[in-house]
C-alpha cells in the first residue's frame, strides 16, 4: 500500500546554533527551532533519510561577557545555560538527532581542519586589522564588547559587529562613536595582523549559485543578492581572545577564529556526532540541505558560509536557506530586562501544554514577514481552530464510536459508499497533494491551514450524514459512516505529527493502532494521487483493519478561560535575572 517515492533522498536539517548569553524565549522557537523540527519531522515522515542537528554556539564573546558581568568562570556558565537551552527544546519536543556544543573538542578539531583546507588551497591572507582598544582597560575589546552608532542607519545602540536593526554587519570603520560595552567609555582603534578570508574571490560564483536558488523566497534571495552588489570585502577570521578555538597556524597561535567562521562548522561537527554515516550528509549530492535561522542571519548563510564551503571544496552547499523574520510580542520587541515576552524557562514548570503553544505558533511563524505573539489571540485561535474544529472532530468521531457502537467501526465495500463519502474521501486525496507541495516548498503555515480546513471537511461531513439519526435505525450504517470518520482521524494524525506530535501520538492511542504516526515513511499510506475512483477509496479505505474497535477515548485539550491567560500570562513573564540562575 504505501508508496516511497523520492526515499533515496537525503535531508539534513539546521536550526541555527543558539548563542548561550541567555535562556531562549518564544522568538528564538518561532524563528527556527520550531520551523526546523516541524520540517524534519516531516521529512522523517515523508521517508527521506533525514537528520536534523544543532547545538549551542558557545565561542565568541557573547556568552563571555555575560559570565564576566556574573563572575563565573565561562566553562561554568557555558554548561549551566547548555543544560538551560536543551531543557527548553525537549519540553517543546524539537526532535534533534544531535543537539551538540561549539566548545566540544569534536568542534574544535573539525573547524582546524576546514581551515587547513582552505589555507591550502590559497583563500587566507595576512593583512593588519583595525581593532577596538581599550586604553582604560588596556586590552583589546571583541567586537561584542563595543557599541555604537550604526553608519548604515543610524541606530545608536548597535552591536559591534552587527546592527540589530538593520541587519548591516560592522566593523571599526562603520561603527560610529564606539564606546566599550561594559563601561561606556570610549574605545580607539588600533592595527594588528590577522588572518582574512578571501570573500572577495567568491563573488561572481556566489552571485551565479544565489540566482539560480529560484526555490527560494523572494526576500532572501534579493537580501543576498543585495549584499553582492554592495561588494564583497575579504572578511578577518582571527580574533585576540582566550575563549575559542584557537588557530592553526604558526604565528598566530595565539589568537581563535572568529566565531561567525567557527559557528556554521558546528553543523558538519553536529552532524557528525548524529551519525557515523556524516559524510553522506555533506559529501552526496543526493542530499539537500535546509538551514533555518533568524533574518540577522540570513547574510552568513547565503554568503558568508557558502564561500567558506566553495573555498574547502569538499563539501555540497545548502540547497534551502530559511531565513525567519521576527516574532514580536503584543506589537513590542521582547525583552527579558523589561520583562516584555513569553521566557522560557517557565515553561517546563508550567501547566501549558507544549502542543499547545507549538499549535499557536504553527500559526504565526515569522516566514513572510514579521509577526506577533497575542494572547488574546492565542486563546482565541487554541479554542476555535485546534480545539473546536480539530479536536473536535477526533473527539466527536471517537466518543461516538465508543459510547454508541461498541468501539467497533466497519470498513464499507467502494459500491456502498455515498457521494457524501467519495466526496470526503476525494478532498483528503485533494488536501494531502496540496500539504504535500507546501511542505516541500518549506510554506509550513500553509500546510498547517491546509490540515485545518481537511479537518474543517470531516465536520462537515459529520454533520451532513448525522451519523446520531442513523445509528438509532441502523446500527451497521453508522459502524460504516463511523470508518470513514476514523480513517480521517487516522489520515490527520499522519499530517498533524510535525505540529502537534504529542496529540498526534494519543490519536494513535486512542484509535487503537499500532507502531507511531511519526514512523519513518508512514505518509507513504496517504500519497495516492496515482490511483482514481474505486481503485483510491480502496486504498484509501485500507488504512484501518475492516472490523476494528478502537480504546478509550479522552479530550486531546483543555480549553483556554480567561483565568488560565491570565495565569499563564504572569506565570511565564516573571523571570529570574540570568545571576539569578548562579545564586550570585
Ligand atoms: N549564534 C547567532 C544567533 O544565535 C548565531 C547563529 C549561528 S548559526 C551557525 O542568532
Ligand atoms: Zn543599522
Amino acid at each position: 500500500m504505501s508508496k516511497t517515492k523520492n526515499q533515496k533522498e537525503r535531508r539534513l536539517i539546521t536550526a541555527a546554533l543558539p548563542y548561550i548569553n541567555n535562556v531562549p524565549h518564544l522568538g528564538h522557537i518561532a524563528g527556527s527551532h520550531l520551523p526546523a523540527d516541524i520540517f524534519a519531522r516531516y521529512c522523517r515522515a515523508r521517508g527521506y533519510e533525514t537528520l536534523f542537528i544543532g547545538g549551542t554556539d558557545e565561542n565568541g564573546s557573547t556568552s563571555e561577557i555575560v559570565a564576566d558581568e556574573i563572575g563565573i568562570p565561562i566553562e561554568v556558565f557555558s554548561e549551566k545555560l547548555y543544560r538551560e537551552h536543551k531543557k527548553v527544546y525537549d519540553w517543546f519536543n524539537i526532535s534533534y538527532d544531535s543537539f551538540s556544543r561549539t566548545s566540544k573538542e569534536i568542534h574544535h578539531k573539525t573547524t582546524q581542519e576546514f581551515f587547513k583546507k582552505i589555507y591550502d588551497n590559497g583563500f587566507i591572507t595576512e593583512d593588519e586589522m583595525s581593532v577596538f582598544y581599550s586604553p582604560e582597560e588596556e586590552r583589546f575589546l571583541p567586537d561584542r564588547y563595543v557599541k555604537g552608532t550604526c553608519a548604515k542607519c543610524g541606530y545608536t545602540e548597535a552591536n559591534g559587529d552587527q546592527c540589530e536593526k538593520c541587519t548591516a554587519i560592522l566593523d571599526t570603520s562603520s561603527l560610529l562613536n564606539p564606546v566599550s560595552a561594559t563601561s561606556g567609555k570610549p574605545v580607539e582603534v588600533r592595527k594588528v595582523k590577522h588572518l582574512f578570508f578571501k570573500l572577495s574571490e567568491f563573488s561572481e560564483k556566489l552571485e551565479k549559485w544565489i540566482k539560480s536558488q529560484t526555490h527560494w523566497r523572494e526576500q532572501v534571495r534579493n537580501l543576498a543578492l543585495g549584499w553582492i552588489k554592495e561588494g564583497l570585502k575579504d572578511r578577518c577570521i582571527t580574533r585576540d581572545l582566550k575563549h575559542g578555538v584557537k588557530v592553526p597556524l604558526k604565528e598566530f597561535e595565539d589568537k581563535v577564529f572568529y566565531v561567525w567562521f567557527d559557528a556554521p562548522i558546528g553543523y558538519i561537527s553536529s552532524t557528525k556526532e548524529a551519525s557515523e554515516n556524516w559524510e553522506n550528509f555533506w559529501k552526496e549530492k543526493n542530499t539537500r540541505i535546509y538551514h533555518f535561522l533568524g533574518k540577522d542571519n540570513i547574510p552568513f548563510h547565503t554568503i558568508f558560509w557558502p564561500a567558506m564551503l566553495m573555498a574547502n571544496g569538499e563539501f555540497i552547499l545548502p540547497y534551502h536557506i530559511e531565513g525567519l523574520q521576527y516574532l514580536n510580542y503584543e506589537g513590542k520587541k521582547f525583552s527579558k530586562s523589561k520583562k516584555i515576552g513569553v521566557f522560557c524557562e517557565k515553561l517546563p514548570g508550567s501547566s501549558i501544554d507544549p502542543d499547545v503553544l507549538r499549535g499557536y505558533l504553527s500559526f504565526i511563524i515569522p516566514d513572510t514577514g514579521d509577526s506577533d505573539f497575542k494572547w488574546r489571540d492565542f486563546q482565541y485561535r487554541i479554542n476555535s481552530e485546534i480545539i473546536g474544529n480539530f479536536g473536535n472532530f477526533i473527539n466527536r468521531t471517537l466518543s461516538f464510536i465508543y459510547n454508541k457502537l461498541d468501539g467497533e467501526i466497519l470498513k464499507p465495500s467502494v459500491s456502498e459508499l455515498s457521494e457524501d463519502d467519495k466526496n470526503l474521501i476525494e478532498k483528503i486525496k485533494e488536501k494531502v497533494v496540496k500539504i504535500e507541495e507546501s511542505f516541500e516548498k518549506v510554506h509550513l503555515k500553509t500546510a498547517f491551514l491546509e490540515i485545518l480546513s481537511l479537518c474543517a471537511e470531516g465536520n462537515k461531513y459529520f454533520n451532513d450524514r448525522e451519523p446520531w439519526v442513523i445509528v438509532k435505525k441502523n446500527a451497521l450504517e453508522a459502524k460504516k459512516i463511523l470508518y470513514i470518520c476514523a480513517t480521517l482521524c487516522r489520515v490527520l494524525a499522519v499530517l498533524i505529527q510535525p505540529f502537534l506530535p504529542a496529540a498526534s501520538e494519543k490519536i494513535w492511542k486512542q484509535l487503537n493502532l499500532k507502531g507511531s504516526p511519526s514512523e519513518k515513511g508512514i505518509w507513504g499510506s496517504l500519497i495516492l494521487e496515482d490511483l482514481n475512483g474505486s481503485e483510491y477509496y480502496g486504498s484509501i479505505l485500507s488504512q484501518l483493519p475492516e472490523k476494528h474497535k478502537i480504546s478509550k477515548p479522552s479530550v486531546l485539550f483543555q480549553k483556554l478561560k480567561d483565568e488560565d491567560i491570565s495565569k499563564l500570562k504572569k506565570h511565564l513573564s516573571d523571570v529570574r535575572e540570568l545571576r539569578e540562575f548562579f545564586n550570585c
